[in-house]
């Protein structure tokens, strides 16, 4: 199997000994050197975000906010808050003062708000409120079950439910396929996922794809290809379908959940204007078994827990692979490396100031009426007359 992409590490140190040099010596050192507030961008598709964020505390408190208004599917205000958030996490310094985020974009009265009480009393008495605020707390209960979204959510708090263990209590629900494989796994599936994990479950990827199709080409997407050392799932692209891969790994016994989507792509279909749509690829979310010997630490094994029936050797680890078509392959990575809010940008980028239409298939121009080929994400970013941005600066 061919590996796309170089390894994150060494791009890394690719990264740090360019900085290394940057930096001249002996020039006055201005306090935020070439900074100028009114050139940011209002599309996060045009600035550089790397994992180095200097503002957790306010952007933190605005993810809370915006998780809030998604929860009462408020999408203005949930995105006004991922918005600023994103601009903050782009900042090369840490915001002290109001003045600091004077002349920025993405920067409402709520946001500012927000921002202002933390620069003088540490903290949000908003985000506060919501992180103890009833409905939320049921909400980031219920939907941190795999399977259960903000429609669900919403059945069961009207219904009275409060925690998870009402929920799973109550015998009249009708869970589907994919929540009942969500409460059997939840302990393992709650725990993120380290960059260890998804190196070893890579290559159980991997070999499997390779046995049926040796020119596969496997690459991790998502927020492990932007450098993220932990994540809730580890996402895949596959390209050339072909004999399907999963069906190795049900016989080995490895597959713990497999929800095949069957790819919905017409061909004459335009891309969709959708700002936030799902793409059309056969997929499948998958939860993997992944086998990691516990070291038996011999003190603990007393009497009362020597029970090897009881001792779990596998952690359960949500896997997203995506089957794409060759020609698509560059949009479908750029697609699913993310973050979402850079491919939210990304998108309403094309379409305002482009008059284009790019979703995770392809890249339509109106203007034209044509289709833009695209071999690699660098040729995406330049039929959009945009500067190219390296995965691990897509952490928007
Ligand atoms: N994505 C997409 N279409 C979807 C779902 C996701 O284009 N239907 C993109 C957006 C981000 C990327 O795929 C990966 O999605 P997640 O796994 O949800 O995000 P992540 O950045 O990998 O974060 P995490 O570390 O929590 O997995
Ligand atoms: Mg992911």
């Amino acid at each position: 199997c061919m590996e796309a992409g170089r390894p994150v590490d060494s791009e890394m140190k690719y990264r740090l000994m360019e900085q290394d040099q940057a930096p001249p010596l002996n020039t006055p050192e201005p306090e935020v050197p070439s900074f100028i507030a009114s050139k940011v961008s209002q599309y996060s598709c045009q600035r550089k975000t790397t994992l180095n964020n200097h503002n957790k505390k306010f952007t933190d408190a605005f993810e809370i906010m915006a998780e809030n208004y998604e929860f009462k599917e408020n999408e203005i205000f949930c995105l006004e808050f991922l918005r600023a958030a994103s601009v903050l996490k782009f900042l090369p310094f840490p915001v002290t003062r109001m003045k600091d985020i004077q002349g920025l974009p993405c920067m409402g009265d709520r946001a500012r708000d927000v921002i202002e009480e933390i620069i003088e009393e540490g903290e949000s008495s908003r985000a506060k409120e919501v992180l103890n605020d009833e409905r939320y707390k049921s909400f980031k209960q219920f939907t941190s079950v795999f399977g259960v979204g903000v429609k669900t959510s919403e059945k069961w708090y009207r219904m009275g439910l409060r925690t998870l263990e009402e929920v799973k209590a109550d015998k009249t629900l009708k869970l589907s396929k994919m929540q009942k494989a969500g409460f059997l796994y939840y302990e393992d599936l709650v725990s993120c996922v380290s960059k260890a994990e998804a190196d070893a479950v890579s290559l159980i990827v991997k070999n499997t794809v390779c046995t049926f199709l040796p020119d596969a080409l496997v690459t991790i997407t998502g927020g492990f290809r932007r450098g993220k050392k932990i994540g809730h799932d580890i996402d895949f692209l596959i390209t050339n379908p072909g004999p399907r891969e999963d069906d190795e790994l049900l016989h080995k016994g490895l597959l713990l959940y497999c929800d095949i989507i069957e790819s919905t792509f017409v061909k004459e279909q335009l891309p969709s204007r959708k700002v936030d749509a799902m793409d059309n690829f056969q997929k499948c979310f998958a939860i993997l078994k992944l086998y990691q010997p516990r070291v038996n630490n011999s003190s603990y094994n007393t009497s009362k827990n020597f029970d090897m029936a009881e001792v779990k050797d596998w952690k359960a680890i949500r896997v997203d692979l995506v089957i794409t078509p060759f020609e698509q392959y560059a949009y479908a990575l750029l697609g699913w490396t993310g973050s979402r809010q850079f491919g939210r940008d990304l998108r309403r980028y094309a379409a305002h100031e482009k008059k284009m239409i790019l979703d995770n298939h392809a890249l339509y121009d109106r203007r034209e009426r044509i289709f833009l080929k695209a071999g690699s994400e660098e040729e995406i970013f330049t039929h959009l007359g945009l500067d190219y941005v390296e995965p691990w600066e897509r952490n928007a």
